[in-house]
């Protein structure tokens, strides 16, 4: 066998390092949030392994939930506003730093397709409310009733009491987002979500919001985020968490000093809340970080086939 010292006398040694660092990455890979995201992993890596783009592999993901009436937190089925609305968030980002964002969405199932049009075929990155259904049916998009009997009747039953408790705890599975690196070594991401169940007419979380739901930059990693979306806008935490790896921490650490960062401001608050992150780096290495237990995600490689993790928890 070669040893190191032979090989660095034919190759520079920084060439030698992005070597033998490059023979680790285990690519492609897609990781999503929360136990649905096998299912969106599983369309995912259907792109990934026949070596398509990240971008294309995690508006694939994010489609599934999307689609899935059982699902109440994201798009079809999506738990509606306190006016009895279903309103949604959406927002993808691909390896140039391009990204497209709708926000406060009604009646379009594919948030994050519009989102990627948004991105690819206007000059703008965010479009709201009825500018971005407009958009959306002028694309092609169905128009479409995305309020179910079981989502109604559970909005009818909260209007007995509509007490409006901002507050997600860990029984709530939430949005999904979705990172990935593709065998190219690229990365994107994507995040799509119905947002807090019964919130305000009109109210955006962090999901659609680049920086906050979701930040990739090719050069260093990609981030994502479940939970209350206030808390997560408030400390711009996904590009938080990727400034983090490009200061040389590890994706969960990177995670963990933004969910501390969310204590640190919040310290009562946090108590009662969940937030969390997840984050893939260039060396695909991963990990996520949250506040409560219970948040878990899907990550899906050629050594990792499809498995379920735990997150680590600040409480
Ligand atoms: C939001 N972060 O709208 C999103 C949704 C979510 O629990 O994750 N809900 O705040």
């Amino acid at each position: 066998m070669l040893k190191l010292s032979a090989l660095a006398a034919v190759l520079p040694l920084s060439n030698l390092f992005e070597k033998t660092q490059a023979a680790k990455v285990d690519k492609p890979i897609v990781l999503s949030t929360w136990d649905f995201g096998v299912q969106a992993n599983e369309a995912a890596w259907k792109v990934l392994s026949a070596n398509g783009r990240a971008l294309d592999a995690v508006e694939t993901g994010a489609r599934v939930p999307e689609a899935d009436p059982k699902i109440t937190t994201v798009g079809f089925g999506g738990a509606p506003d306190r006016d009895g609305r279903v309103t949604l968030d959406a927002c993808i980002m691909d390896e140039h730093g391009n990204c497209g964002a709708v926000a406060s969405i009604e009646h379009i199932m594919h948030p994050v397709s519009v989102a990627r049009k948004v991105m690819e075929n206007t000059p703008h990155v965010m479009l709201v409310g009825d500018g971005a259904t407009q958009f959306a049916l002028e694309s092609g998009f169905p128009r479409e009733n995305l309020l179910t009997p079981e989502s109604e009747k559970a909005w009818k039953k909260w209007l007995e009491t509509s007490r409006y408790k901002p507050v997600i705890n860990v029984e709530n599975h939430d949005t999904i987002g979705i990172i990935a690196m593709d065998s190219s070594g690229n990365l994107s991401g994507a995040c799509t979500t119905s947002g807090l169940a019964y919130k305000m007419h009109g109210r955006v979380g962090d999901s659609p919001i680049i920086g906050a739901g979701l930040y990739v930059d090719n050069e260093i990693g990609a981030a994502t985020s479940t939970g209350l979306g206030e808390e997560v806008v408030r400390i711009v935490g996904c590009h938080l968490v990727v400034e983090l790896m490009r200061q040389g921490n590890p994706p969960e650490q990177a995670c963990r000093i933004a969910v501390e960062r969310i204590v640190k401001k919040q310290p009562q608050k946090s108590k009662d809340i969940q937030v969390g992150f997840l984050a893939l780096n260039k060396r695909g290495e991963y990990g996520a970080y949250c506040l409560q237990k219970g948040f878990n995600y899907a990550v899906y490689s050629n050594s990792i086939k499809n498995r379920l993790l735990d997150s680590k928890s600040y409480y």
